[in-house]
């Protein structure tokens, strides 16, 4: 087998290495207001799973995305329950660390962030990089089988 040939079947092989990525497993965590808290207060999630919160107690507690781990304020322009919620979901389509309070209770340390991650791909192996991969071996296998019937 020529350079030529090695070279096709190589980049059948590689090309057809395809990264693939869950489809449909978007998930919903869930939080609780609890006392002056929320739990877990810290959760790490993908990007396009949501956040579930509950215990809002009708808008009790608040849940309202602030600028940084010090802020006792809603920024203005983030996620925002609406008035008078028990329970409020957002869904997270930008990977990031976001930082929320609950605005009555931010001064009491009632606060939580949600850290949204890329998903990894998870690389494949389709049914032409497969057979171009048992190929390679067989002829590798061949070529070495040769080289020492000669020698
Ligand atoms: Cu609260």
């Amino acid at each position: 087998m020529n350079r030529i040939t090695w070279s096709v079947v190589l980049l059948l092989a590689v090309g057809s290495v395809q990264s693939a990525q869950e489809a449909g497993a978007q998930t919903t965590i869930d939080v609780d207001a609890v006392g002056l808290s929320f739990v877990p207060p810290d959760v790490t999630i993908e990007v396009g799973d949501s956040v579930h919160w509950t215990g809002l107690a009708g808008g009790f507690h608040t849940v309202a995305q602030a600028d940084d781990a010090g802020s006792l304020t809603f920024n203005g322009s983030g996620f925002h329950s609406p008035a008078a919620a028990s329970e409020f979901t957002h869904t997270f389509a930008a990977p990031g660390l976001y930082f929320y309070i609950c605005e009555p209770h931010a001064i009491a340390g009632m606060r939580g962030t949600v850290t949204v991650n890329v998903p990894v791909p998870i690389p494949t192996l389709s049914a032409w990089g497969a057979t171009a991969m048992a190929l390679m071996l067989v002829v590798a296998g061949t070529t070495l089988v040769r080289r020492r019937q000669r020698s």
